[in-house]
């Protein structure tokens, strides 16, 4: 069976992108019922049929108030050194890793792991963002396996390392297309400015070097710019896409897709769904319709249902989770912006509380910036280690 994807054993091979994104991150409107009023439209600029060594597509404005015209990608192709995946994870993750680690130096500087050591341990990981029950749990176990043992700093580094990225294993998989869907359906969900658009763009194109054959839908018909940000991805993937007029039924746009994505033998079809809509119910009600719609072409898709979370929203990605998972089926979930935030360590606790695939994560705004999760290599950025 041809199975596209990524083998997580591949992430540490991969090379990346010269063009580093140096921009700040963009706080995301998190709050599902506190939706902030359409601004202005985006400018798209076409390029040419890039590869993956350009920049990134606009950000959308309503994520940049204070830049709405400028349609520019702030990624910047200089002559920076070509940094492997855990490099890039490393960088990405700085700040979390930084506020942690600034934590863990100063709570333990090498000797026996006791009751103070571990006490300040569980105050680090909250602050971490790694939530209060998955900090009590790592306390629990590093209670458990070292409670009285000498150690240095980077011995206690390596054993919560290895603990955390014990507690991430179970949910790390692998977003993989196979190929008796055909095509494949995943349909992307989340709310304004998680990434979701941005990290289809990503799949689309890492989808497509390893030779699936991807076509793109999209639905998100209620931001002018929407489909013109998704174009601008397609184009530069060379996918194609279907889209349908402003402020058309979503959900035809998503049945059409099918219908060519079929017509066309496509091995992936990826939805784009709106992130905003006029209230929460709203926009819960669409995404159930796109399903329902898509089912009667094929009952069994979509065959992935994601969730892009945004991780510099910190703990609010824990209730964008309970919200979506009420209303549909997610089925596996992809955490963005780990770049941009010091609070990574959500990871944990939404791995902890829910379960659900970690499909992969998001480290920047270039076409290589997104990879498959991988617990080891996570753990160990995130706790300061080389
Ligand atoms: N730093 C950084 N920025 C990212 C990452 N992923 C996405 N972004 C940026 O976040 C912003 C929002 O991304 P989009 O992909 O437009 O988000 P969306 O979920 O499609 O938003 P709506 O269409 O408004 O619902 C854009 O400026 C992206 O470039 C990431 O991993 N790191
Ligand atoms: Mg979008």
């Amino acid at each position: 069976m041809r199975l596209f994807g990524w083998g997580r054993k591949k992430q540490n091979e991969q090379t990346a992108n010269p063009a580093e994104q140096t921009g700040a991150p963009q706080q995301a409107n998190a709050e599902l019922d506190q939706a902030t009023p359409e601004t202005a439209a985006e400018t798209v600029t076409k390029t040419a049929t890039d590869g993956p060594a350009q920049p990134s597509p606009p950000a959308p404005s309503d994520l940049s108030p204070t830049d709405e015209t400028n349609p520019t990608s702030q990624t910047s192709q200089t002559n920076q050194p070509r940094l492997s995946w855990t490099q890039r994870l490393r960088q990405g993750l700085a700040k979390s890793s930084s506020r942690l680690g600034a934590g863990l130096t100063s709570l333990f500087s090498g000797g026996r792991i006791d009751d103070d050591a571990l006490e300040e341990l569980e105050d680090q990981l909250i602050m971490g963002d790694l939530g209060v029950e998955p900090a009590a749990k790592i306390v629990a176990e590093l209670r458990r396996q070292r409670f009285g043992q000498e150690a240095s700093n980077t011995e206690f580094r390596q054993a919560l390392a290895g603990i955390i990225a014990e507690m991430l294993e179970p949910v790390a998989f692998a977003l993989d297309i196979k190929d008796q869907h055909k095509p494949h359906i995943v349909l992307v969900t989340g709310v304004n400015g998680a990434g979701k658009t941005t990290t289809i763009g990503k799949l689309a194109s890492q989808f497509q070097a390893q030779g699936a054959k991807v076509m793109l839908a999209a639905a998100d018909t209620y931001r002018a710019a929407a489909v013109g940000q998704l174009q601008v991805w397609a184009e530069r993937a060379s996918v194609p896409i279907v889209t349908g007029a402003e402020r058309a039924d979503p959900a035809a746009v998503a049945y059409q897709a099918v219908e060519r994505a079929r017509a066309e033998a496509c091995d992936v079809l990826i939805v784009d769904t709106a992130g905003r809509l006029h209230n929460k119910a709203d926009l819960m009600a669409e995404l159930q319709k796109i399903v329902r719609v898509i089912k009667k072409l094929d009952d069994s898709a979509p065959h992935d249902t994601l969730l892009v979370l945004d991780a510099t929203t910190g703990q609010n990605a824990i209730n964008q989770v309970k919200t979506f998972k009420e209303l549909i089926d997610v089925s596996g979930l992809i955490v963005t912006k780990l770049d941009g935030t010091a609070r990574g360590g959500v990871i944990v606790g939404l791995a902890d509380r829910f379960g659900l695939p970690i499909h992969a994560v998001g480290v920047g705004e270039a076409m290589e910036d997104l990879s498959p999760f991988d617990p080891q290599a996570f753990a160990t950025a995130l706790v300061d280690l080389d």
